[in-house]
């Protein structure tokens, strides 16, 4: 299969890096320094109409494909990667609502997560339900007109900032996985509250929280899909977002492997740019070959989620997989080339390789990814 980007897709990405190098960058190490939510770039997301660029058009996005998305958070990942986790987590929270809202559902919410009016996020793991996500703990009682909510997640992206929550419980503990259900949670419901928030590694700008529901009473219309379809509603939704992970992991790899590349040319050691020496030459040749490699399969694994291609499982967790390990290993590669002044502050990579750790982790750790491919691969045997 062969996807190929068109003049449209080019052109967008063209105006990202753009607005990318003009507005994000000068912030990127403000941001990480502060461990503070940008608002600013949030709005600057809202005001470019990016925010809604994944949902459809009827609900007041752009509706456009996956692939075009991932060029996005691409462009946004190569300066700042708490920026790129605004736009693909806004995506990854409406998708449950997109892939499974009844008709009055979507035009409830979608629009306003589309216009960036609110923010949305996606409420699936707990401290006992990490990458086993089918163990989730969290009840959801049926009562007269809907459901109670009682029970606790943990690093929920956009925790406390959010309006909107996809969110997943139990409601038939016997059933297993076909026991849990999805629902729209609102953030003013009675009962939810926000928990500890996470001090993190990498991604400093993006609020990571606990959330807790207590008696948090969800009206019957806010279920997404049936009872008991939640767990397809999660998995779903991960195999149409993992490319998009992938596309942000990418982007810090490629932004890695730019600021390598200049040093390469312009510092000198013994009488010449470092970039004669075949040490530095051969480090830069890989970081290259991986980057090229990770967007092929991170193009093509969007290609066939826009395709809804049944293939779809495996190539998202192979392109999240791949792409996350080179975004780790082009950063760590990349402060290897700038040698003493890599690993200070007051150049991009070090924030760079601590950004590109987490790539690794959520949405599903590496170890879930080869679980997902190697199921596949081998069938039930
Ligand atoms: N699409 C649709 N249905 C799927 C699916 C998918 N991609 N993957 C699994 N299912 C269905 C299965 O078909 C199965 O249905 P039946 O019971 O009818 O056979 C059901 O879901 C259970 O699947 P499975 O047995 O594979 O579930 P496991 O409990 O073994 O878990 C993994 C599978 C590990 C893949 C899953 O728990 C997972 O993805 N974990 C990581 C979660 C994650 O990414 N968390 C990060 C949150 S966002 S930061």
């Amino acid at each position: 299969m062969v996807y190929a980007l068109t003049e449209e897709q080019e052109a967008l990405r063209g105006q990202i890096r753009q607005m990318a190098l003009e507005k994000v960058a000068p912030r990127a190490a403000e941001i990480d320094r502060e461990g503070v939510y940008p608002w600013d770039m949030q709005k600057l997301l809202a005001g470019n109409d990016l925010l809604g660029l994944a949902i459809p058009q009827d609900y007041g996005g752009s509706g456009a494909s996956l692939l075009t998305n991932c060029v996005v958070a691409e462009e946004l990942a190569r300066t700042c990667a708490t920026t790129s986790l605004i736009f693909v987590v806004q995506k990854l929270a409406a998708y449950p609502i997109v892939l499974a809202g009844s008709e009055e559902t979507k035009k409830k919410y979608l629009p306003r997560v589309a216009s960036g009016e609110c923010l949305a996020s996606f409420c699936l793991t707990e401290r006992k339900a990490g990458s086993d996500a089918g163990a989730t703990q969290t009840m959801a009682k049926a009562v007269d007109g809907g459901y109670v909510l009682n029970g606790e997640k943990c690093f929920i992206t956009n925790g406390g900032l959010a309006e909107v929550y996809s969110t997943f419980a139990m409601t038939d503990p016997d059933k297993g996985v076909r026991g849990i259900s999805a629902f729209v949670v609102e953030k003013d419901c009675e009962g939810f509250s926000v928990g500890h928030i996470e001090d993190k590694m990498g991604l400093r700008g993006a609020q990571v929280s606990e959330i807790m529901f207590e008696d948090c009473f969800v009206p019957e219309e806010n279920m997404l899909g049936g009872r008991g379809e939640g767990f397809t509603v999660a998995m779903k939704t991960l195999d149409n977002s993992r490319p998009l992970v992938g596309a942000q992991a990418l982007g810090i790899a490629q932004g890695a492997l730019d600021v390598a590349v200049d040093w390469a040319r312009e510092r000198e050691q013994f009488g010449s740019p470092i970039g004669k020496l075949q040490g530095i030459q051969f480090l830069l040749a890989d970081m290259k070959t991986q980057v090229e490699a990770a967007r092929q399969l991170v193009y093509r694994s969007a290609t066939l989620s826009d395709m809804n291609h049944p293939d779809l499982s495996i190539n998202s967790a192979m392109a999240k997989l791949f792409a996350s390990d080179v975004a780790m290993k082009v950063t760590t590669d990349a402060v290897q080339v700038l040698g003493g002044y890599g690993y200070m502050k007051d150049h991009p990579l070090e924030r760079m390789m601590r950004d590109a750790k987490v790539t690794q982790i959520y949405e599903g750790t590496n170890q879930v990814q080869r679980v997902v491919i190697s199921r596949r691969l081998l069938g039930k045997i």
